[in-house]
């Protein structure tokens, strides 16, 4: 049997690729593109929210959004760690990211202008997030199926949380209320956008697919959070800016108008309205980490050292 049929089948019983088993190039290759760009998401996506950890309103609420900020390190770490087993450096993914060969997830790239940001971020990013990652728990690549376990869970809370902060602005004063309809307005379409282009559009997918890496395609993952979303905002007493939003009773799913697939495109070629912000951050968060980094190592050496000579 041939090593390819051999890798198929194994992925067709639901049993488990581990980084010693034989795969396919393309299949490394994928696996490498879509763990180095969501453990890149994860670290970039800090930012924004590091961005209002000063200015949360309370004693309580700094200390979740840190937790929460310190959750997203986490996450990059093991997706960073998940990569490495398929033979590639995190010093060549992150080089990746900082010179803008690899991508990262379209929706870090928009501002956080109000504390109700922090609000949507949590309910609509994370919501997001969590739909289109419980399924990744079952991916076909053994340590990456089993880093999203806990990131899935950890994400659920931070879902929670963001949801919270907007039920207790819904019901404040007339400010209030209006901020977090306008945080709603503004963060609704670009995470609508973060499950990627249709699936007609989608060059990856079908690989993706057949090798299970994905589960369900981009569109399928949408239209469940649209029809989860839409029920949700009942609660806040807000509205989602679509004013095509409408059930389906044939199709058993809301209906909703035109995403702008030209904004998508900009962004993620970078030229959304924080691209080269966030980036730049990024490296120099990178260049001023440079001396624990090589601390890190002469610590390690000299123990290497000590243990050689005993
Ligand atoms: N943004 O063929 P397609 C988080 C790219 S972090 C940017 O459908 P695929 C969180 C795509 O990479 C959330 N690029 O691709 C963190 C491809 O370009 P390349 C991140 C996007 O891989 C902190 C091209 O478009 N989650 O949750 O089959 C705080 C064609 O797309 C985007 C993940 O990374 C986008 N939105 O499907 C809070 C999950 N969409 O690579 C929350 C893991 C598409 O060929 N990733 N592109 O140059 C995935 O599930 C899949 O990679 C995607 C795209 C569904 C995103």
């Amino acid at each position: 049997m041939s090593f390819e049929k051999t890798f198929q089948d194994k992925v067709d019983q639901d049993i488990r690729i581990e980084p010693k088993d034989w795969m396919p190039d393309a299949y490394r290759k994928t696996l490498i593109r879509q763990i180095s760009q969501h453990a890149h998401s994860e670290i970039v996506g800090m930012l924004p929210e590091a961005n209002w950890i000063t200015r949360a309103p309370s004693l309580k609420r700094k200390a979740t959004l840190i937790a929460k900020v310190q959750d997203e390190a986490g996450h990059g770490l093991y997706l960073y760690s998940a990569a490495e087993t398929l033979g590639i450096s995190r010093d060549e993914m992150l080089g990746q990211l900082h010179s803008g060969k690899t991508k990262y997830s379209s929706i870090f790239n928009y501002p956080t202008i109000t504390w109700a940001d922090m609000g949507a971020i949590g309910w609509l990013v994370d919501g997001a997030a969590i739909m289109n990652q419980v399924p990744l728990c079952r991916a076909s690549f053994g340590p990456y199926a089993r880093a999203m376990v806990r990131i899935c869970k950890e994400e659920s809370f931070h879902q929670r949380q963001g949801f919270e902060i907007l039920l207790v602005l819904s019901k404040g004063s007339e400010a209030q209320r209006r901020m977090c309809q306008d945080a709603i307005d503004r963060w609704w379409w670009p995470s609508v956008m973060m499950f990627g282009p249709n699936d007609d559009a989608s060059p990856n997918s079908e690989l993706s697919m057949r090798w299970k890496i994905k589960r369900f395609s981009n569109d399928e993952l949408r239209q469940k959070f649209i029809d989860v979303c839409v029920e949700q905002v009942k609660l806040l007493g807000m509205t989602l800016p679509d004013p095509d939003l409408k059930w389906n009773e044939e199709k058993q799913h809301y209906d909703f108008g035109p995403i702008d697939w030209e904004e998508f495109k900009n962004v993620i070629s970078g030229n959304g309205p924080c691209n080269k912000e966030r980036l730049a951050a990024r490296v120099q968060a990178h260049e001023e980490g440079a001396w624990v980094r090589e601390a890190a190592m002469a610590h390690a050496e000299k123990k290497n050292k000590e243990k050689n000579a005993a």
